[in-house]
């Protein structure tokens, strides 16, 4: 058998790893909520899937289009969910953080070796020692990212432990109950009554973000990570419908007056 240069078995690795977390962390969600559920989000991240995985096997047989498409997978991914990675990035009890925080350092190492490898298919990948062998600069490198890796993932999961501590703690008049996207009542109580001028309190008790949006537009929490907490005065009688922007089957109801 023909060997394979070490920065093949980088990005093939990388792209296979993407793959798999993303399954990991969609597929349960998938069969709860319905391929459609989410509002196409479960779809479209299983495209991606399908796309790593593909680029995953192309890769290892060293075919020059599959560098590309790898690499494309990662930057639209990574340029698709920004909004989505920066809030979760902020928050290490929420429970994709493993994702992006092992996601982007190895996304860079698949682009990197990648647009390498494209290069220089021609003069053969076993001709730059970078490319071929683990006792290189891209060696090294890859060591480094993989530790980086490692130790955040580490230190996310004894922030998480801290911040759930934390949360589990806190009052509000309604709360984002954990798992809230799949479950019947995310918002708990669903109808809550308030009096004229008062103030209602949430909390989000779950690891991932939501939002608390109006139906009519006349009030929006924006994201509220883990253990955030958001409060509106209504000021006026009536019933206020919300639902939250991320997960538009979570609604929940308040009546004032
Ligand atoms: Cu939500």
């Amino acid at each position: 058998m023909r060997r394979i240069p070490f920065a093949i078995w980088v990005i093939s690795g990388g792209l296979l790893y993407s793959a798999l977390a993303l399954a990991y962390l969609t597929i349960p969600f998938a069969l709860a909520a319905g391929i459609m559920g989410d509002s196409g989000t479960v779809l479209a991240i299983l495209i991606f899937v399908a796309v790593f995985l593909v680029a995953a096997i192309f890769t290892f047989r060293q075919q020059r289009w599959a560098y590309l498409l790898g690499a494309a997978a990662s930057i639209v991914l990574v340029l698709l969910y920004s909004f989505v990675i920066v809030t979760t990035l902020s928050n290490p009890a929420d429970s994709q953080f493993w994702l992006v925080i092992s996601g982007l350092p190895i996304w860079f190492l698949v682009v990197l070796f990648s647009c390498l490898s494209f290069i220089h298919t021609k003069g053969g990948l076993m001709t730059k020692r970078y490319l071929a062998t683990v006792q290189s600069a891209g060696g090294l490198l890859t060591l480094a990212i993989v530790g980086f890796v490692v130790g955040s993932v580490i230190v996310g999961a004894i922030g998480s432990e801290v911040i759930l501590r934390n949360v589990s703690a806190t009052a509000a008049n309604i709360t984002i109950v954990p798992g809230a996207q799949t479950v019947m009542v995310p918002f708990v109580p669903q109808v809550y009554r308030v009096s004229i001028g008062g103030t209602v309190a949430w909390v989000n008790k779950d690891t991932t973000a939501h939002t608390v949006t109006s139906n009519a537009s006349l009030f929006d929490s924006g994201t509220m990570t883990t253990g955030a907490i958001w409060s509106h005065t209504f000021t006026q009688a009536g019933r206020y419908d919300y639902y939250c922007a991320f997960h538009p089957m979570m609604v929940g109801t308040i009546i004032v007056g």
